[in-house]
């Protein structure tokens, strides 16, 4: 567990006790308490691993401390479980729309029995909401279009949370003895940047008894199927869970099956027919015979191929590169040797510089960029020219103290409307690396979005564009943007873009790697950490750029300091 994770957790609590009107203070110590582990530079399981008294901390006692301790250790805490059953999942539902907080939802629970956005929607839509006395008119027109937007079946869960949910449920599972293997397959496996749902994939030696140890799980809450081989359930957050149990000597197939795609496997089977074989999630099947596939390489090898990474699994094109032995040697996490985008204390940052470089230390970089905000971003407290000059002295004074690890003087300058930028050329100039971005006017037209973003890449101290769309997983569909007209501007400019490894944002997408590989521009994948845990996202930027197709030289940060200081030259 992650002190983000472990902070999302505690204000959940806060949330459910609030909505069931539970004590104020009680609420307030919880959301405190999260506020408090968001904001540490250290780690909670580190902390814990060492014997720390977590009751030390600012704003935790000894009760809060404990609960801290089983959350992280378990990944759940009883408190927040028996919340979560009180409550109907619904009512967290709607704390997604923007108007209502805890309070309004337990009005509206209360007083209307509201108990899901679809609920929500029809009170709204009959004049139901403004007319109790706390909500107004133009409330209700709010809500109601915010409702309308929201489609709950459609929603897909992130790939972080799916990964947290993952993790907690595998340990469950492994705790039982009839289990032998057991994977996470499905889009959660090929790395997509959302899932629909979770498809865990188990070998056992007794199916029934494992069905039922998986429907006792404390984050079930609801039942959708079960039967010998394979169960669905729901957890509370919403997110479905799809078990299949197979013996031994099935797995391979049935990895390779519920990996998918499905487009994936469609293609694969057409090649089996081809050579007068079948497949399917039991194994690969010549008339009657069953022919040994107990593991992917050997599906695949029946059929003439070599192992294709999940990542790449989504026929567009995996298959022809493998047949012609020309799959891409996928970048991997250890092939980072730096990160090139995060915030300090000096902006909207929760660790200081020195944390920010010790803790890179620990990843084993060779360089990190410190890229605090821009002046023209006051709301994260953006630096003037005097703090950023400050800020470059005391990098050199911690490159002069620490070994093994070169803090890079940059900032993520706001390109400003027109394409120019938010500090001028002389002070672009001292940084050894510029990182812009866009943080205003998302609504510009496309051919302006464009042409701002080109204007900004033509000023000569620039490096990088950081989430170059700007999109929030589902939250917001980031500006209009001509992507390609980006990545050709930014080829023969010599300017860089970047994969932001942030869970919500994972930007550049998937398919936008693979062109920037196709047009021949370097990526960078960087965390944009806010604090030093957020430093361990990079892997998920990794998963982004393995779907895009990249190989370790097509991304920046895989360069030693002497060759990146040498890519940054325009
Ligand atoms: P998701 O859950 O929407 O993010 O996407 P997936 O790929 O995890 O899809 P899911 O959960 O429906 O099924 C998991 C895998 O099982 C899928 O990737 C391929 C396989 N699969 C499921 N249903 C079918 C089917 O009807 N035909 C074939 N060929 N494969 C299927
Ligand atoms: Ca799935
Ligand atoms: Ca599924
Ligand atoms: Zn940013």
């Amino acid at each position: 567990m992650q002190n983000a994770d472990i902070a999302r957790l505690l204000n959940r609590l806060a949330d459910l006790l609030e909505i069931e009107g539970a004590n104020a203070f009680r609420v307030r110590a919880y959301r405190s308490a999260a506020q408090s582990v968001e904001g540490l530079a250290r780690s909670i399981t580190d902390m814990l691993a060492k014997e720390e008294d977590l009751a030390a901390l600012p704003g935790i006692g000894k009760d809060l401390a404990e609960k801290i301790a089983t959350l992280a250790n378990t990944g759940t805490l009883p408190a927040l479980s028996e919340a979560e059953q009180r409550t109907p999942r619904g009512l967290l539902e709607l704390l997604r729309i923007s108007q209502l907080g805890p309070k309004r939802v337990k009005t509206l629970h209360d007083q209307l029995g509201i108990d899901s956005i679809e609920a929500l929607r029809k009170a709204a839509r009959e004049g139901k909401v403004s007319a109790l006395s706390s909500f107004g008119k133009k409330t209700e027109e709010k809500i109601l279009a915010e409702a309308e937007r929201i489609d709950e079946r459609e929603q897909r869960t992130r790939l972080d949370e799916a990964g947290q949910a993952a993790d907690v449920l595998v340990a469950y599972m492994q705790q039982f003895d009839g289990v032998n293997r057991i994977t996470v397959a499905g889009s959660y496996r090929r790395g997509r940047e959302t899932v629909g749902d979770l498809d865990i994939l188990v070998t056992c030696n007794n199916d029934q008894a494992v069905m039922d140890h998986f429907v006792a799980y404390d984050g079930v809450a609801d039942v959708v199927s079960q039967g010998h081989t394979r169960a669905t359930v729901h957890l509370h957050s919403g997110l479905q869970v799809d078990l299949r149990a197979v013996a031994d000597e099935s797995y391979g197939a049935a990895l390779h099956y519920f990996t998918g795609s499905q487009a994936h496997n469609v293609s694969v089977r057409k090649m089996a027919a081809a050579k007068g074989l079948k497949i399917n999630e039991y194994g690969v099947f010549k008339g009657d015979e069953q022919i040994t596939a107990r593991s992917e390489e050997e599906v695949f090898a029946q059929v003439g191929l070599p192992w294709i990474a999940p990542e790449l699994r989504e026929n567009r094109g995996e298959i022809e590169a493998a047949q012609q032995g020309k799959l891409p040697r996928l970048v991997t996490r250890d092939d980072i040797r730096g990160d090139l985008h995060m915030h300090t204390t000096a902006s909207d940052g929760k660790a200081s510089l020195r944390e920010m470089a010790e803790a890179a230390q620990r990843l084993g970089y060779e360089y990190i960029a410190i890229t605090d905000h821009s002046q023209r971003l006051t709301v994260a407290n953006g630096l003037d020219i005097k703090r950023l000059r400050q800020q470059m002295e005391e990098i050199d004074a911690l490159n002069a103290e620490l070994t093994g690890i070169t803090l890079l003087k940059s900032s993520e300058v706001d390109i400003l409307e027109d394409g120019s930028l938010d500090f001028p050329d002389e002070v672009l100039r001292e940084l050894d690396i510029c990182i812009c971005s866009v943080h205003s006017k998302f609504e510009l037209s496309r051919a302006r979005q464009t042409e701002r973003v080109l204007r900004a890449m033509d000023n000569p101290y620039v490096n990088l564009i950081a989430h170059p769309t700007g999109r929030i997983i589902n939250g917001r569909e980031g500006y209009q943007l001509d992507i390609e007209a980006v990545l050709q501007g930014a080829r023969t400019r010599g300017v860089h873009l970047e994969i932001n490894a942030q869970p919500k944002r994972l930007d550049l997408r998937d398919i936008h790697v693979r062109m920037a590989k196709e047009v021949g521009v370097l990526l960078s994948i960087d965390t944009d950490a806010h604090s030093v845990a957020q430093l361990d996202n990079i892997g998920l930027g990794v998963s982004q750029a393995r779907r895009g197709w990249l190989e370790k030289n097509d991304v920046l940060n895989t360069r030693t300091l002497a060759q990146l200081r040498k890519a940054l030259k325009r």
